[in-house]
């Protein structure tokens, strides 16, 4: 077994991003199914407060957010690679596209109609992460028809991609494709008109129906219980080191608190590593001991705690 856990829930888009990357290495990996809406309470003796889905676990390391994790995935499991064209920074480039301009748009038309069979709290909870508290199914609707107009600029980049080859790095599926298609996945399944407003886009069909085939590589059930035992009998690997240049100063074994810029709950540890990707704390936790819990750099909010 690879050792991966992820911890996620099957109708969320950004897990689907990493589902995509776990099937196109082929790995084995347990599936912890965690609540959608906090309080999460299996889930906090691992991250220490985030709370945002996906997370990754390999024995006591806990990766947070899917950009970290599928970082983490290609430097631990680097064959087949996730950048099979050589050009990782493109492929994050097109991430940065989805993540940020995409998602929030994809995000505004699904909620536009409306929420139904979610959790108690869902749309309070979503309305506040998403769009900063103050919006209603209504005033989204207001806005539906500018969203996909926004939607169809991306879209029609997607497609005029795709005309010279199957996948967005080329010939082989990998990380861009994740990146484009879990934007595609949301919209297909959970706005009621995602198949007629992407029929438009004959390349953009077949190509996700080939990332679709693809599938998860190989889940295996676990329960939040058995994961944090699984951290209780780890050890968390030895810290990488402090960037000196990083403009912050901080320096290893402070004491800091790290947020993402979206979110108020923050994780709170001893400084081991901080690179231009990655930052990580090293947290003693009541139920499971030493965990080391791994951000992206980019993004976050990191804060010195005062002693
Ligand atoms: N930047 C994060 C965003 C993650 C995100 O927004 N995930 C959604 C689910 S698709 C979420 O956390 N929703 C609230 C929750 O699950 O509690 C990442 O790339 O992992």
């Amino acid at each position: 077994m690879s050792g991966i856990v992820l911890h996620h829930y099957p109708p969320s888009p950004v897990s689907e991003k990493v589902r995509v990357c776990l099937g196109v290495k082929g790995l084995d990996w347990h599936s912890v199914i965690i609540p959608r809406v906090p309080p999460k309470p299996k889930l906090m003796p691992l991250t220490g407060g985030f709370r945002l889905t996906p997370v990754m676990q390999i024995g006591a390391d806990i990766y947070c957010d899917s950009v970290c994790i599928i970082r983490e995935l290609e430097n631990r499991f680097p064959k087949p690679t996730l950048f099979p064209d050589g050009d990782a920074d493109a492929a994050w480039a097109i991430g940065r596209r989805t993540d940020q301009q995409m998602f929030p748009v994809i995000l505004a038309i699904v909620f536009s109609d409306g929420v139904q069979n979610m959790p108690e709290g869902f749309l309070e909870d979503r309305a506040q992460l998403y769009f900063g508290g103050n919006i209603t199914i209504d005033s989204l609707r207001a806005q539906l028809a500018d969203k996909l107009a926004e939607a169809h600029t991306h879209f029609a980049w997607i497609e005029a991609a795709l005309q010279k080859q199957s996948f967005l790095g080329g010939d082989a599926p990998g990380a861009a494709d994740a990146f484009a298609y879990y934007v595609t996945w949301f919209l297909l399944g959970r706005y009621k008109d995602g198949p007629a407003f992407l029929a438009a886009y004959p390349n953009l069909m077949r190509w996700q129906a080939a990332v679709k085939a693809i599938g998860h590589g190989h889940p295996f059930e676990l329960t939040e219980d058995a994961a944090l035992s699984l951290a209780r009998a780890s050890e968390p690997l030895p810290s990488v080191g402090i960037n000196q240049n990083d403009p912050s100063g901080f320096e290893a074994d402070e004491m800091i608190s790290v947020r993402p810029e979206n979110d108020k709950n923050i994780t709170t540890g001893r400084l081991i590593g901080l690179s231009a990707d990655r930052v990580s704390v090293l947290r003693h936790d009541p139920d499971v001991g030493p965990v080391a819990v791994h951000f992206p750099r980019a993004g976050y909010v990191i804060t010195r705690v005062k002693a």
